[in-house]
């Protein structure tokens, strides 16, 4: 067929398809061009197999953060320890660089991140390297060089090597003049951050990889995630995780949001199951490519009252940083997360009475364990 004539035939196929939906039904990548760094994909030669799908070789940079190494052991239970490789620029401690492989890997380096991929035989990539909402805006040009660029080399790499990725939106991808609750998968999307920022960018260029070169690209965008062993840093929805510790620690805390600041939030449990099923769903379940998933959503003062239950001793007083406040009024209250539940059955397990029971187990005999020391 002329290539004017199947152009022409993509272009009204593109028009018919939904929003978000599956492009990469309808368009064929190599009719529309090389890749931007103009190396084919080997995805002519590259036909996935059953046991790709099955045993995937798994890449997780951004790996020292709050969730990548929760991510890796869960991940390493179900394709094995060798399977799942966690990367981060940073040294890694002793228990960390003992439960698995763990390599050198920085996503600013478009060669080296490309020479990891092709030595590992990656087919699945965890992006998780980023600067969170409030350590960005002290750092601008750092969030945009990581959260940006950054993505720019991992989409690229993934494009060109077939790669299945995911890569983490978050509620920092709504702002000030978005539906605040609920707030929809789609709607008005206008941060005021350069995390937010690089959120939208990333749910768009991920979404335009897919349709234009086929990129199997999967996004969710996560509520505020409270882990118990691992410390996120520099994000708006902190506060949570650091009541638990302080909690169980000094029983008190000081919040830097005021009493009345409702934002959606998840236990890590269900944040790390819930990007394992997006991954393993079916291409043709996937309406959309960037979904919400939603599990709670509460205030300071009612986390407050939750671990009142369990310190009955606990104070917490307030002390408001102007900056995370802003951040927090801009962001949704709620996540309409129907989308996610009905495309590929989404279900969080974990609500507020629960997450506080589990955490303060852990902080609890954390505690109890210093104090017998
Ligand atoms: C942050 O607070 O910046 C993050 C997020 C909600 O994306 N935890």
């Amino acid at each position: 067929m002329p290539v004017i004539r199947m152009l022409s035939r993509v272009v009204s196929q593109m028009q018919q398809s939904p929003a978000c939906g599956c492009w990469l039904l309808a368009v064929p990548a190599r009719f529309l061009g090389t890749l931007p760094r103009q190396v084919q994909s080997d995805a002519s030669f590259h036909s996935v197999s059953f046991s790709e799908i099955d045993h995937p070789r798994i890449l997780i940079t951004g790996g020292l953060g709050q969730l990548g190494v929760g991510l890796a052991n869960f991940l390493r239970k179900r394709f094995g320890k060798q399977n799942v490789i966690l990367s981060d620029i940073r040294k890694p401690p002793n228990h960390i660089f003992h439960s698995g492989p763990f390599i050198y890997s920085d996503i600013l380096d478009y060669k080296h991140l490309r020479e990891v991929v092709v030595n590992n035989r990656i087919t699945w990539l965890f992006h998780y390297s980023a600067l969170l909402s409030a350590v960005g805006e002290t750092n601008v040009s750092l969030a945009r060089a990581v959260n940006i660029t950054g993505l720019h080399n991992v989409l690229d790499v993934a494009a060109e090597h077939s790669l299945r990725l995911f890569v983490p939106s978050s509620i920092g991808a709504f702002g000030p003049t978005s539906p605040r609750n609920p707030t929809p998968d789609l709607c008005i999307q206008r941060p005021r951050t350069i995390y937010g920022v690089s959120k939208v960018h990333a749910e768009l260029m991920g979404e335009y990889y897919c349709y234009r070169y086929g990129l199997d690209f999967r996004c969710l965008r996560y509520p505020g995630i409270i882990s118990a062993d691992t410390q996120p840093g520099g994000g708006t929805t902190d506060y949570a995780v650091q009541m638990f510790h302080d909690a169980a620690k000094n029983g008190k805390f000081e919040c830097n949001l005021k009493p009345t600041t409702r934002l959606p939030m998840m236990y890590i449990d269900d944040c790390l199951r819930a990007t394992l099923e997006v991954m393993e769903a079916p291409a043709d379940s996937l309406s959309m490519r960037t979904y919400n998933i939603s599990a709670m959503s509460f205030t300071p003062e009612e986390l407050a009252q939750e671990v009142l239950k369990h310190v009955p001793e606990f104070q917490m007083t307030y002390n408001v940083d102007s900056v995370r406040q802003a951040i927090a009024d801009s962001w949704p209250m709620n996540l309409d997360d129907s989308t996610a539940r009905k495309d590929w059955g989404w279900k969080h397990d974990f609500d507020l009475p629960e997450l506080v029971t589990t955490m303060m187990n852990f902080h609890g005999s954390d505690t109890r364990v210093a104090q017998a020391n």
